[in-house]
């Protein structure tokens, strides 16, 4: 069974897209057209978690792979089928689809349990993306997976990792408490729950506190900030659906590049990517080329990817690549290792609570390709709300329900200023288009195109972007508890 509403929305766009019509408007016809459609599957399955059996969503192929991995040349033409018993919406996350083939709430109607909704659309550029459930709060129980669009054969071996937070208590129940007892979460024993509060001077402090107590302590000085952390702990962090205590072990060779694609899928949780004594180089985020960047240890926000290419040790040792939780001991990670390496046990909690993720990285980064120069004709202020106790997310004073659409007309150079009045920082994520980042607390930059960028506690981040495919586009918080409290609006064409 199919439904209806999706269909007759996708045969429209099909039509749109087909050879026929294509031909009679003179345009190319449409490169998915061409291509074999290949199935997704919506399933549940079980895995181990700290030696306890889960049941968790899945999403595979016809080989029983999670995910997608798709040539840019051949687009996108995919048949999604939910065998779950739970309706569901599923949102290509990183692809700038037509508005109907998005799978987002506003978008399409949910897919049935047996149904299937056909997607199909070119696909303009490569990148490391992933597609997650926009339904609910089913993305936390890991209906997410990597989407890697290629252009052309690999140029060296390619490592896939999705990260993901884990907790065995049902997300409604979670959501529940942190509505429920807003009071209760501040320094609280409630089962599930840690807020952990800080108190930090100056501007960007990451680096200025290794190893600080995150409990409430207070740095002394001029100009203190408040700032809030993780008001979720769960019970396991994932990458590629295990956790440290069994991790995956690469199989590479001494000496050898390799491409990590990095993605963080985790629903509340921002990581501190670490690759220890190795340096690598940041080729991409958020799908999108940057200029290459050298480093060992970077943030990366819910909903956010980070291409990182690593040269592997001559002398044949084992590299991992590890995640750590900001604000916290806790982490995951994978470990490349060539043949015959040592191995050695890395420990699920670290010696030292990690830093915030700022805006360390964002200031860095330069897009290889960006916008083009055009000057803004839409100019557009945001300020991210929210109620900690209340446990109520916002944008401009207003939950989803009650939202102001931000408008836009087709060939606008939007600008958009978010500017955080919260405690927590929020990754802004807008479907649809890719965005540059071109202001960090009010400093013009060139920074990286994204469609996924962190605005911290109390800060402001400016992005731009090109009014160029017409929809009612959702413009939210990717923190999963936040935007179900409310912080999500839309960006609509008028
Ligand atoms: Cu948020």
């Amino acid at each position: 069974m199919r439904y209806q509403h999706a269909i007759d929305r996708r045969q429209f766009l099909a039509l749109a897209g087909s050879t026929t019509l294509a031909a009679g408007l003179g345009i190319s016809p449409a490169a998915w057209a061409a291509s074999p459609r290949q199935s997704l599957t919506v399933g549940t399955r079980i895995i181990e978690v700290n030696g306890k059996a889960a049941t968790v969503f899945g999403i595979t192929d016809v080989k029983g792979r999670s995910g997608l991995i798709l040539e840019a040349a051949g687009g996108f033409n995919v048949s999604l089928t939910n065998a779950t018993d739970v309706a569901t919406i599923m949102h290509w996350h990183g692809l700038t689809p037509p508005f109907g083939m998005d799978g987002n709430p506003l978008s399409q109607q949910p897919i049935a349990p047996g149904a299937s909704m056909d997607f199909s659309f070119d696909l303009p550029r490569g990148g490391t993306n992933w597609m997650h459930s926009h339904m609910g709060l089913q993305e936390t129980q890991l209906m997410a997976a990597p989407l890697i669009v290629r252009e052309g054969e690999p140029q060296m071996q390619e490592v896939v990792v999705l990260l993901h937070d884990f907790s065995f208590t049902p997300p409604e129940e979670t959501l529940a408490t942190l509505k429920g007892k807003g009071a209760a979460v501040v320094g609280s024993g409630t089962a599930g729950m840690n807020h952990s509060g800080m108190t930090m001077n100056g501007t960007d402090g990451a680096t200025a506190m290794p190893g600080m107590n995150m409990g409430g302590m207070a740095m002394g000085g001029m100009g203190n900030m408040d700032m809030d952390l993780n008001d979720i702990t769960f019970d396991a962090y994932l990458a590629n659906d295990r956790t440290l205590t069994d991790p995956e072990i690469v199989a590479v060779d001494k000496g050898d590049t390799v491409l990590l694609r990095i993605i963080n899928g985790a629903a509340s949780t921002n990581f501190w990517i670490d690759l220890g004594q190795i340096e690598g180089t940041v080729k991409a985020v958020d799908g999108m080329p940057v200029q290459p960047l050298r480093g060992s240890r970077f943030g990366l926000a819910m909903a956010q990817r980070i291409d990182i290419e690593v040269t592997m040790p001559i002398d044949g040792a084992a590299v991992p690549v590890l995640a750590q939780r900001e604000g916290d001991i806790a982490r995951t990670g994978i470990v490349l290792a060539p043949t015959g390496a040592t191995v050695t046990k890395i420990a699920a909690a670290a010696d030292t609570q990690s830093a915030p993720v700022l805006l360390e990285l964002e200031r860095q980064l330069l897009a290889a390709s960006p916008l083009s120069a055009k000057p803004v004709t839409r100019q557009i202020m945001a300020m991210l709300t929210g109620d900690m106790q209340a446990y109520v997310w916002g944008i401009d004073g207003r939950t989803f329900d009650n939202r102001q659409p931000l408008e836009v007309a087709k060939g606008d150079r939007v600008e958009i200023t978010m500017h955080n009045m919260s405690m927590m920082s929020h990754p802004m994520h807008l479907h649809g288009h890719h965005f540059q980042v071109v202001g960090l607390e009010g400093q013009k930059v060139s920074g990286a195109m994204r469609d996924t960028v962190l605005v911290p506690s109390m800060g402001m981040v400016t992005i731009q972007f090109d009014a160029d495919n017409p929809g009612e586009w959702p413009l939210h918080c990717h923190n999963l508890y936040h935007m179900a409290a409310g912080m999500m609006t839309i960006v609509k064409y008028v």
